[in-house]
């Protein structure tokens, strides 16, 4: 809400409602973590919203994801507050999606349309930007592929293949067309970024690649490895782009160090597919530095998550846990024993020069012991 200039109050937004929800199979230790983690995609994507609601599914109706009663609880909300828009913190299904547009009569916005869109608001390279088309088409795709029953029957009587099908098909197949063009264009893009890549390995350059979840510190600790000025803030997926920067430790040259798209519980699988080639990188770095965000209550799935997208992606390779905002907490000793569990790590805090010394000096014993071919 914001006041025009007569002082009356007005919404320049549709009038929004955000339900936050603890579903049956969300294994989160700390559920408020998560639910903020949904407010912060909300906000980064969004200035305001009107409503917020909270609660927990003890199980998913197959077709409106919401069960009976909480779905009467919802429309009276709605109702009452005259809601035009919702957004789910979790993905839908096509039919799910449709049959509570058409129950509560209002846009519904799930889990995969908000990272899709902040994505790609994010995306500011040509690489980036057309990364994020290809999901958001293939999305699109899908949801046009759940209408099939509708435009059918919107279809004439004489023969299988009536006008709502062909228009159907008609869409289909320039979504399809326009996402192979665009994934053409991507490939030549990618070959130059693989030249430059060859041109390294052939000059023996170690590579060192951040990784981890959104908002854990990655761009942070570039940006204090190498003097450089990433955008790093206080928004989930900041960084789409990889940025590769040389990497100085006590002004010796030691590698070049790549920072790179943050990881997310439940990332669109349209998003993991289409930064898949960007991604791949990984396979030719030398050291993984696992950023983890030990001040977020959720920090242990958050690795969880790191390490389901890179089996995904068959990534195997020597990583070191970067355990970061160790300003934030008090290391006691329950966190101090489950810490220990990860080996090798540090614990640092990255907008603390001093305390980005254990890494520092990891990376320099790393650097003196590797194979003399470097
Ligand atoms: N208190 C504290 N804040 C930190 C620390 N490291 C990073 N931050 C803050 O955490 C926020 C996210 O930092 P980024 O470096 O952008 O995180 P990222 O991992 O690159 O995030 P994405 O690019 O969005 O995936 C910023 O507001 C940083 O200032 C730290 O050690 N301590
Ligand atoms: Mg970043």
């Amino acid at each position: 809400m914001a006041h025009n200039k007569n002082g009356y109050l007005t919404h320049s937004h549709p009038k929004t409602l955000i339900i936050g929800v603890h579903a049956p199979y969300n294994k989160t230790t700390n559920i408020d973590s998560y639910f903020q983690e949904f407010v912060h995609l909300v906000q980064t994507n969004r200035t305001s919203y009107n409503h917020e609601l909270f609660l927990r599914l003890r199980e998913i109706d197959p077709r409106t994801f919401f069960t009976k009663g909480k779905l009467a609880e919802i429309k009276a909300l709605c109702d009452k507050e005259e809601i035009e828009e919702i957004i789910i913190s979790e993905p839908l299904t096509v039919q799910q999606e449709r049959n509570l547009k058409e129950y509560l009569h209002l846009k519904i916005y799930d889990r995969t349309r908000l990272i899709l869109e902040i994505f790609e608001k994010n995306a500011h390279s040509a690489e980036g930007k057309l990364q994020v088309a290809i999901a958001m088409l293939t999305f699109d795709k899908s949801r046009l592929a759940g209408q099939g029953i509708f435009l059918s029957q919107q279809a004439g009587k004489i023969g299988n293949r009536g006008p709502g099908e062909t228009l159907k098909e008609r869409e289909t197949r320039h979504i399809e067309d326009t996402i192979l063009k665009l994934k053409r264009q991507l490939a030549t893009s990618h070959k130059a970024r693989e030249t430059q890549r060859k041109r390294r390995m052939v000059a023996r350059v170690p590579l060192v690649c951040l990784i981890g979840y959104t908002n854990a510190g990655k761009s942070t600790i570039l940006n204090t490895l190498t003097k450089s000025s990433v955008l790093a803030e206080n928004k989930l997926f900041a960084t789409l782009d990889t940025t590769t920067r040389e990497l100085f430790v006590d002004h010796k040259k030691i590698g070049i160090i790549s920072d790179t798209v943050g990881f997310i519980q439940q990332l669109p699988h349209q998003l993991i597919d289409a930064f898949k080639s960007t991604l791949s990188e990984l396979q030719y770095a030398d050291l993984l530095l696992h950023v983890v965000d030990i001040s977020d209550p959720n920090w242990q799935s958050h690795i969880k998550v790191v390490h389901g997208i890179l089996q995904e992606l068959d990534i195997d390779k020597q990583m070191l846990f970067v355990f970061n905002k160790a300003d934030r907490i008090t290391i006691d000793e329950p966190l101090q024993q489950a810490l220990e569990h990860y080996i090798p790590h540090v614990i640092i805090a990255a907008t603390d020069k001093e305390k980005t010394k254990p890494l520092k000096d990891f990376l320099q014993l790393w650097h003196s012991q590797l194979p003399t071919t470097f």
